[in-house]
């Protein structure tokens, strides 16, 4: 919030300057209009943003695409919203659609981190800012203008030090792991082992991939419980909460008492978790907060400003007998340039079988 209130402010005064040297420069001129700028004024007008979504594999992601939709709405922006069905090279091809349809603004949820550098360059040569949410890439940063999400890694470090907290003896861990390849299950593994290596009593004994997915989780642990480690597990980590549940279902069925037998925590804090705890099956969710519409307009606002601030500084700058200065001119241009901060965060928090009931009735997704 506070980052999109300095940006709004910063963007205002960059605005300002930048209208009076129009006008001051204009003047100079005996009247005439600065070149490409002409006549526009600096705000965002109605504009086509292409979103390539992960897909629906998650009650995460159904409020992170119903957050983005209605900010849309709201906004008056034409959204080009398409669904990858979890795949990569679906995602490619949408990317390539936007950049044929000659979107303002692309923005996406990258399904895993590697392989994106050719089409960023094909974005990025069609002219077109991309804007990163929810995961990360492996690309150069030059290739999009932000990132909005979540510090994963973190929320790997909160479930283990709740964990460390609020339980004593040996741990026998079971790892959930999220999709393969995504920066998400990446961060949260390795922000997880980061915390319990230092406590010799917490062991991951089995981990791995539920691709996020209830039905997923459920597979894996019934498989697991078949077997002979799978019956030593007494704590499952999963790196979400819809695998979480599925693993619940799994357990009862097993005739294993989830949130006793079996101390669980995992990522996300849906309502559906909160049910779980509140029924004492689930221990513990860490928050990770999918409402990213309305940052997401926000900084679209601020690319456009910046886009539309460093168009008129070039055309100013290439005025013959301009009273402006260039180290003015690159003062602004450098001004332009910080409306956007590279990385924006959420605010989030650790939620227990303590607090469940009393937060249940106020969460939003
Ligand atoms: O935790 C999970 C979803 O990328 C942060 O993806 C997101 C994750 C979220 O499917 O539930």
């Amino acid at each position: 919030m506070k980052n999109v209130m300095v940006c709004s402010m910063k963007m205002f005064l960059c605005a300002a300057l930048v209208v009076s040297l129009g006008l001051l420069a204009s003047c100079d001129k005996g009247g005439t209009q600065a070149g490409p700028g002409k006549g526009k004024t600096l705000k965002t007008g109605k504009i086509v943003v292409g979103f390539s979504q992960i897909g629906s594999e998650s009650d995460w992601r159904s409020a992170n695409t119903r957050s983005i939709k209605a900010e849309a709405e709201k906004r008056g922006v034409t959204l080009q919203f398409s669904d990858a069905q979890q795949k990569q090279q679906n995602q490619i091809a949408a990317l390539r659609s936007f950049i044929a349809q000659k979107v303002d603004i692309i923005a996406f949820s990258p399904v895993k981190d590697t392989g994106w550098t050719p089409v960023l360059k094909e974005i990025k040569a069609a002219g077109i800012p991309v804007i990163l949410t929810d995961r990360g890439v492996d690309s150069d940063p030059s290739l999009y203008e932000a990132f909005i999400g979540s510090d994963f890694g973190e929320e790997g470090r909160r479930a283990a030090r709740w964990l460390v907290k609020n339980t004593t003896g040996e741990l026998r861990i079971a790892e959930l792991q999220g999709s393969p390849g995504a920066s998400c299950a990446t961060d949260r593994r390795n922000g997880f082992q980061d915390v319990i290596k230092d406590h010799p009593r917490m062991k991951i004994i089995l981990s791995q991939d539920g691709d996020f997915q209830r039905a997923k989780g459920r597979k894996v642990m019934d498989t697991w419980l078949a077997g002979p480690e799978g019956k030593k597990i007494n704590c499952l980590y999963a790196h979400n909460d819809d695998m979480a549940l599925g693993a619940i279902q799994a357990m009862k069925k097993a005739g294993i008492k989830p949130g006793k037998d079996v101390i669980i925590v995992s990522i996300d804090a849906v309502k559906a978790a909160f049910n779980a705890m509140i029924d004492g099956e689930l221990n513990c969710t860490v928050e990770c907060n999918p409402l990213l519409g309305p940052k997401l307009f926000d900084v679209i606002e601020a690319v456009r400003a910046k886009q539309a601030i460093i168009k008129q500084v070039e055309a100013l700058a290439k005025q013959k007998g301009s009273v402006v200065t260039a180290e003015k001119i690159q003062q602004l241009l450098d001004l332009a340039n910080g409306l956007v901060p590279d990385r924006f965060e959420v605010k989030e928090e650790v939620f227990d079988q303590s607090t469940a009931k009393d937060v249940i009735d106020s969460r939003k997704y």
